[in-house]
């Protein structure tokens, strides 16, 4: 095959190609396929009597797959052309940007996100540094357009703007994740974990719900943008394992194998009750791919079985006489006249893989890394000798710290939130293996990385009654102390109350509380969609701010985001007013003395607790009403401020972005006279104006 490739195959076509599948069908498997000419040449040595060892073309190989790569490679680099860094999405190999090719100034996420791999293997194999350096360009031209942490799947490639603004890890972004956690692992550059553990929170605090991942508007994150989910996204548990996430990727696993055995196959796309929304099945491997690297974290025989299930659906529904055929309607099993490479060098390759006796295998596995293709490059090739990196000192991908939690692996940081009911417990202690292999040698010189802790519960001694799910009040102490004593821990974000179950490898009498703990979190989960289901059809609608000057009127007005507590403005004809005060302690989430704000409205910046602590404060302070500033550049008109499940304030609040907050404050502060604010329902207030 090798042979017929280096003849065979051309690339100076008048052929106008997409960069995205080039890259990683083409260039990939011209450099993975040269990785493992080196690596069988090495290992020829081993194994002097093997057939393979005493191939021809092992012997005379002479980086030809590389020369292709290279010569592809510069044909793809000419998309690069452009202000932003960002690729145009097609190019033509023989002429680069012809007109065809610069119709489009649109580009999927995944499309420039998922070339670093391919491309710093070839600079570092050639040394020549042009094309990492066009890829980290590119990965970063998508880094900077982020919002809430999150990217939409179409960008433009000239303005850098986003064209379709849905968030997901699926469809059109999937590998621009994985190949951010991969090039860590690959090129051991820790500003690609700092850049995936940032998305990683944004990402499981905005579209996980249980076992579901759902796409999110990056303007507007939580909310649904759609009520179905694609297959590609199948690949998420997969790249879970690597970050050492386990128990979530167990979770979703889980549901998506019950779709392939209700079905036979993944349908390309499903609803939340496991409805079929697109019903093709085109021999994908995203699946199969998670499955093999949860059985390498948990060495769980559930993976074979599930593995089994897969197999031996293609075998009996796919098979035809000269290859395997996609099939169109996973109901039906009808087939379609087409099968693509990814079979091969994807499904096939992780099925292999999951099966295979470790001892079998001619080299060590994880010396490589998988590309999206899942062919196979080195990790950490520094290159030649000449290969010089300076050029990447250049490129500062500005990151937040984070939480030390998300650079150990296992993953330390929440045992379990809630949603983990059902899960294989076969994994405690396994993913070391997986995951340890890429972060071990990082361990010794990092300072963010923490050793790994398997809690150990210890049920707190309570002596009360049972708490039913719907009479839980937090606020009580004693509810606090039933919780505990089944494992569940409260914690606060100034999103909301996150409950927190964590789990036990103990003995009995730890497990029998454990699974109490586990069917109240259900009963919970149960309760809040029922109470999620009857609020959706009373959604509170914007609040109106005007800010009043005594000589000049009002000079400026607002709408800004409800809150979830507090009067509903929407039913009340009244104006909250008072003077305009800056909050003594910015982000109010103090006490403050009886009276200081009486009478008046008082602006406070978001963070450092919760909404409705920080109006809570206010009102107990005699204040009429509260202006939470956001502290994110976002606009965010039409986000409510949830509460936390207590709703025991009686003065409204309102919600507004940074910019006006910015506004605001420096209209207080240059203000020669003293502001007044009045707050109100929207509908109100025009109809005041
Ligand atoms: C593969 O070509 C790659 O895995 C890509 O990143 C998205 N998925 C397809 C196969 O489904």
């Amino acid at each position: 095959m090798v042979d017929l490739v280096i003849s065979e195959v051309k690339f100076d076509e008048d052929l106008v190609v997409s960069v995205f599948e080039t890259n990683i069908r083409v260039l990939g498997g011209l450099l993975g396929a040269h990785s493992m000419m080196l690596e069988l040449a090495k290992q020829a040595t081993r194994w002097p009597n093997a057939t393979w060892a005493r191939s021809k073309l092992l012997h005379q190989y002479h980086g030809e797959l590389l020369d292709m790569a290279l010569d592809l490679g510069n044909r793809l680099l000419r998309a690069f052309d452009t202000k932003t860094g960002l690729p145009y999405s097609r190019i033509n190999l023989k002429r680069g940007l012809d007109a065809k090719s610069r119709a489009s100034d649109a580009t999927c996420t995944a499309c420039a996100g998922t070339l670093l791999l391919e491309f710093a293997a070839l600079s570092r194999f050639t040394g020549d540094p042009s094309f990492e350096i066009a890829a980290r360009g590119a990965m970063e031209a998508l880094w900077k357009g982020r919002r809430n942490d999150l990217v939409g799947e179409t960008i433009n490639i000239t303005s850098g703007r986003w064209l379709r603004t849905d968030a997901g890890v699926g469809a059109g972004i999937d590998s621009y994740f994985e190949y951010l956690l991969k090039a860590w692992i690959m090129l051991d550059d820790p500003v690609y974990l700092d850049i995936f553990n940032q998305h990683y929170d944004a990402i499981m605090r905005y579209m996980r719900r249980g076992p579901f991942m759902i796409n999110t508007p990056i303007n507007n994150p939580g909310s649904m943008a759609r009520k179905f989910m694609d297959s590609l996204q199948m690949f998420w548990p997969g790249l879970q394992v690597l970050k050492g996430d386990i128990e979530p990727a167990i979770e979703t696993h889980k549901m998506y194998f019950q779709l392939a055995e209700r079905y036979g196959f993944s349908p390309e796309a499903f609803t939340m009750d496991l409805k079929i929304h697109w019903g093709n099945w085109p021999l994908r491997p995203e699946f199969a791919e998670s499955t093999y690297f949860l059985f390498t974290a948990t060495r769980d025989p559930y993976y074979l079985r599930v593995g089994k299930t897969i197999l031996d659906n293609i075998r009996k529904f796919t098979k035809v006489k000269c290859g395997f055929a996609a099939i169109s309607d996973v109901r039906l099993k009808n087939h379609e006249d087409k099968m693509d490479s990814f079979l091969l060098a994807e499904t096939f390759k992780y099925l292999y893989l999951l099966f295979v006796d470790p001892k079998d295998l001619l080299f060590n596995l994880d010396e490589y890394i998988f590309t999206t293709e899942a062919h196979l490059l080195p990790v950490a090739n520094p290159g030649p000798a000449s290969y010089n990196l300076a050029p990447f000192d250049r490129v500062v991908l500005q990151s937040r710290q984070i939480n030390v939690h998300d650079h150990a692996c296992p993953n330390t940081g929440q045992w379990s939130g809630g949603f983990a009911y059902g899960i294989s417990r076969g994994w405690l202690g396994g993913p070391w293996g997986t995951c340890a292999k890429y972060s071990a040698p990082r361990k010794s010189n990092s300072t963010r990385t923490v050793q790994m802790r398997i809690i150990q519960s210890d049920p707190q001694p309570y002596t009360g009654r049972y708490i039913p799910p719907e009479e839980l009040d937090l606020s009580k102490p004693l509810h606090v102390s039933f919780l505990k004593s089944i494992n569940i821990y409260i914690q606060k974000t100034d999103e909301g109350v996150r409950l927190l179950f964590q789990a036990a490898n103990g003995d009995d009498k730890i497990k029998a509380v454990e699974s109490k703990g586990l069917a109240y979190i259900k009963k919970l989960i149960e309760l809040q969609e029922t109470q999620k289901r009857s609020e959706e059809g009373q959604e509170r609608g914007q609040v109106s701010l005007k800010i009043v000057d005594s000589k000049d009127g009002v000079i400026a007005k607002v709408e800004g985001g409800p809150a979830s507590f507090g009067p509903n403005l929407d039913d009340i004809y009244r104006i909250y007013d008072g003077d305009l005060v800056l909050s003594s302690d910015l982000d109010g989430c103090s006490p403050v003395p009886e009276n200081q704000y009486l009478g008046r409205v008082v602006l406070v910046r978001r963070g450092g607790c919760m909404f409705i602590e920080k109006v809570r404060y206010a009102e107990a302070a005699g204040a009429n009403a509260v202006v939470i500033l956001n502290n994110r550049a976002v606009s965010d008109s039409h986000f409510t401020m949830s509460g936390d499940g207590t709703d025991d304030v009686s003065i409204p609040s309102v919600f507004i972005s940074q910019d006006h907050g910015a506004a605001l404050e420096k209209q207080i502060s240059i203000a020669s006279d003293k502001l007044r604010a009045e707050v109100s329902g929207t509908l109100f207030s025009r109809l005041n104006s």
